[in-house]
C-alpha cells in the first residue's frame, strides 16, 4: 500500500514536470524569494536607519531609493507567487505564499515612475514629521520640537497655554496633506494589481481570519471593554470640570482634547495627581524618584534589560549598546518617535528613543525593548516567519512585561525602600487605567479613518470632519476650537505621515493582560494579578519564550494558546485587572452624567 502511495506521488511529479508547478517548485521559488528579500531588507534597513537618525535630502533620497527595492521586489515575487495558487502546498510553504502576497504595508503598482513617486513621498513625510517644530509667533528662537510640546502637555494646567501648543503643534500637518493623498492613491494602484480592493484591504487581512471577520472581531473587544472606558471617561470630565471650570468643560459632553494631558489626548495618565483618589495614593512618584537619583538614559535601559534577563533572556548584544540612539542629538533632526529595530535581521537589535527621564519613558523602554527580544527571539525562523504572530503581538511583548513594575519590583531594584500596603492599590490601577484604558477608543479609531481613507469612503474634502467624528464617537473627546478642512489634524500623529498600521496597539492593549494573566499564573502569583510581578521568573520566561520563538510561523492563535492558554483575544482580561477600580469609579460618578 505504501510503495503504491510512492509510486504514484512519483508519477505525479514527473508528470508535472510539464504542466501545473510542483511543491518542489514552490519550495525552490520560497527559498529564492526569501534570500532575496531579506538582503534587500537589510538594505532598506540600513537606510532607513541613517534616514531618521540624521534627516537630511540625501539620506531620505538614499532611504527611498533602498525601499523602493524592496518594495518592488516584494511586488514581484507576491505576483510570481499567484503561480502555485492551485497547488497543493504543505503547510509551511501555503503559509508563505499567503505572507508573502501580505507582506506590504504599502504596495508599488508596476509602473516604476509610480513606485519612485511614492517611496520618494513617504519618506518626505516621515522627514517632516521628525522636523515638525511649532514656533510662536514664527520666532525661530522659540520653536519647540515635540519633546518639548510633550512636557507642556504633561505638565501646565493653564489651559490658554495647553491650547497654543496644541494648536502649535498641529501646524506641521497641513503641508503634508496633498503628498499624504498621493500615497494613498499610488498603493491602491498597488494593492488592486496584488488583487485586493484596496491598501485597508491589506492591513485588515493580516490576522489569520477573513478581513470582514477581522472588522467584526475588533468591534466585539471594543463592546467588551467599553463600559469601563464610560466610567473612567465621565470621573475625568468631572474632575476636569471641578479644575477649569463649567465654560471649558461640559457637564455632559464631549471632553476638550488639549486637557487630557497627551497631545493627541491617547493616554491620561498624567493628570493623575489631579484625579488620585483620597486615601488611596501610593505614596510615591517614580519620575521624581529616577530624576532625584540622577538616572540616565542608559542606565533607565539597562533596567530594562534586566528585566529580560531575569526571564532567562540573553543580554542585549554589546552593538545594542554602541549602534542604539538614547538622547536627542542637539545638533541635528532625528525622528524622536521611539522605535525598535533589528537592522540585519539577525542580531542587530537596536531602539532610537530620545529618552526622558519620567516613569512614562520608564515604561516606554519596556515596550521597546519587547520588541527587540521578540526579534531576536524569532531570528531561527525562515525569513519570512520572522515576525509577530500578528502585529499586536510585537507590541504587547513589551507592555507585559512592564505590566509587572509593580511596587515589590521598585523595591527590588531599590528604588523605593518600602511597597505601600494594598489598601493603595486603587490610586496605582487608576494610573495605570489613565494610560492603558484610556488609549483603547484611541488604538481603535485611527484605522477606522484610514481604512475609510483608503478605499475612498471618505474623500480629502472630508477628512478633517471625519477624524473629529470618529473622535467624538469613541473617545469622546472634542477639538479645543473649530477645525475646517484647512487642517488635517490625522497627520499630527507620527503613524499617519509615517503610515505604521495602528490597529496594532488597540490588540496589544487587550492582549498584554490576557498575557500577563497568564504568565503571572504560570510564576504561582496567588495575589491579585494587579499585584503580581513575573519578575525573576524563569517558568514564565520559558513560556514567553516559546510563544516568541514561533514568530509568524503559525497562525496567531497558536501562538496566544502557548502564551494565554486561550485561542481567543479577549477583553474581560482587562475588566477583570481593573475589576476594583470599575466598581469604585461607578460610585464616584453615581448622580453624575456618563457617555456623551
Ligand atoms: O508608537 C508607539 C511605540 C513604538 S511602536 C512607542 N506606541 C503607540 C504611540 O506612541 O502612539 C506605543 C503605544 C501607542
Ligand atoms: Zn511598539
Amino acid at each position: 500500500m505504501r510503495r503504491f502511495a510512492l509510486i504514484l506521488a512519483f508519477f505525479s511529479i514527473t508528470s508535472c514536470r510539464t504542466g501545473a508547478p510542483t511543491a518542489e517548485e514552490a519550495r525552490k521559488f520560497l527559498d529564492g524569494a526569501e534570500s532575496d528579500l531579506l538582503t534587500r531588507a537589510n538594505e532598506a534597513g540600513r537606510a532607513a536607519w541613517v534616514q531618521s537618525n540624521f534627516i537630511t535630502q540625501d539620506t531620505e533620497a538614499i532611504s527611498a531609493k533602498a525601499n523602493e527595492r524592496s518594495i518592488v521586489a516584494t511586488v514581484k515575487y507576491a505576483k510570481e507567487a499567484a503561480r502555485f495558487d492551485n497547488v497543493q502546498l504543505p503547510p509551511d510553504l501555503a503559509r508563505k505564499m499567503k505572507l508573502l502576497k501580505l507582506a506590504l504595508t504599502l504596495p508599488a503598482p508596476s509602473d516604476p515612475k509610480e513606485a519612485e513617486e511614492m517611496t520618494r513621498l513617504a519618506a518626505g513625510l516621515e522627514a517632516a514629521y521628525g522636523k515638525g517644530k511649532y514656533c510662536p509667533g514664527g520666532d525661530e528662537k522659540k520653536c519647540m520640537n515635540i519633546d518639548d510640546i510633550t512636557k507642556i502637555m504633561a505638565s501646565s494646567r493653564d489651559p490658554k497655554q495647553l491650547l497654543d501648543v496644541w494648536s502649535g503643534w498641529h501646524t506641521i500637518a497641513p503641508p503634508m496633506k496633498k503628498d499624504f493623498e498621493r500615497v494613498v492613491e499610488i498603493s491602491n494602484k498597488g494593492a488592486k494589481e496584488l488583487g485586493f480592493a484596496n491598501t485597508g484591504a491589506i492591513w485588515r487581512s493580516q490576522y489569520d481570519m477573513p478581513a470582514d471577520d477581522f472588522s467584526k472581531e475588533l468591534d466585539r473587544l471594543w463592546e467588551q471593554v467599553k463600559p469601563l472606558y464610560v466610567q473612567l471617561h465621565a470621573y475625568t470630565r468631572w474632575k476636569l470640570r471641578e479644575k477649569y471650570g463649567k465654560d471649558v468643560v461640559p457637564e455632559n459632553g464631549p471632553i476638550p482634547a488639549h486637557l487630557l494631558g497627551n497631545i493627541w489626548a491617547q493616554q491620561w495618565d498624567n493628570l493623575y495627581p489631579m484625579l488620585a483618589p483620597a486615601g488611596a495614593d501610593p505614596g510615591y512618584d517614580l519620575t521624581a524618584i529616577l530624576k532625584q537619583r540622577k538616572t540616565g538614559a542608559m542606565q533607565m535601559v539597562k533596567y530594562g534589560e534586566g528585566f529580560f534577563t531575569s526571564l532567562g533572556f540573553d543580554p542585549l548584544p554589546e552593538t545594542f549598546w554602541q549602534r542604539s540612539l538614547f538622547v536627542r542629538p542637539r545638533d541635528r533632526d532625528v525622528v524622536c518617535h521611539a522605535s525598535a529595530w533589528d537592522v540585519d535581521n539577525d542580531n542587530d537589535l537596536r531602539i532610537k528613543m530620545c529618552i526622558d527621564i519620567t516613569a512614562d519613558d520608564f515604561n516606554t523602554i519596556h515596550h521597546e525593548l519587547g520588541h527587540n527580544f521578540y526579534q531576536r527571539a524569532y531570528n531561527k525562523q525562515p525569513f519570512l516567519f520572522r515576525s509577530g504572530a500578528n502585529d499586536g503581538f510585537h507590541e504587547a511583548v513589551g507592555d507585559t512585561i512592564a505590566l509587572s513594575i509593580t511596587p515589590d519590583y521598585l523595591v527590588k531594584l531599590g528604588l523605593i525602600s518600602k511597597a505601600p500596603d494594598p489598601s493603595k492599590d486603587l490610586g496605582l490601577m487608576l494610573q495605570r487605567a489613565l494610560d492603558k484604558v484610556a488609549f483603547l477608543p484611541f488604538g481603535l479609531l485611527i484605522d477606522q479613518w484610514r481604512w475609510k481613507v483608503f478605499s475612498g469612503e471618505i474623500t480629502p474634502e472630508q477628512y478633517n470632519k471625519a477624524w473629529w467624528d470618529l473622535r467624538l464617537k469613541y473617545q469622546g473627546i472634542a477639538p479645543p476650537s473649530p477645525r475646517g478642512e484647512e487642517f488635517f489634524d490625522a497627520g499630527a500623529k507620527y503613524h499617519v505621515p509615517a503610515y505604521v498600521p495602528y490597529t496594532r496597539y488597540f490588540l496589544a492593549h487587550i492582549l498584554q493582560f490576557q498575557f500577563h494573566k497568564a504568565l503571572s499564573e504560570t510564576a504561582g502569583c496567588k495575589d491579585t494579578v494587579n499585584r503580581c510581578s513575573i519578575y525573576g521568573n524563569k517558568e514564565a520566561g520559558q513560556r514567553l519564550m516559546e510563544g516568541l520563538a514561533m514568530g509568524q510561523s503559525k497562525p496567531w492563535q497558536d501562538a496566544l494558546e502557548k502564551l494565554a492558554g486561550t485561542r481567543q483575544t479577549d477583553g474581560n482580561a482587562v475588566r477583570a485587572y481593573f475589576e476594583p477600580l470599575e466598581k469604585w469609579l461607578i460610585e464616584q460618578n453615581k448622580g453624575k452624567p456618563t457617555g456623551w
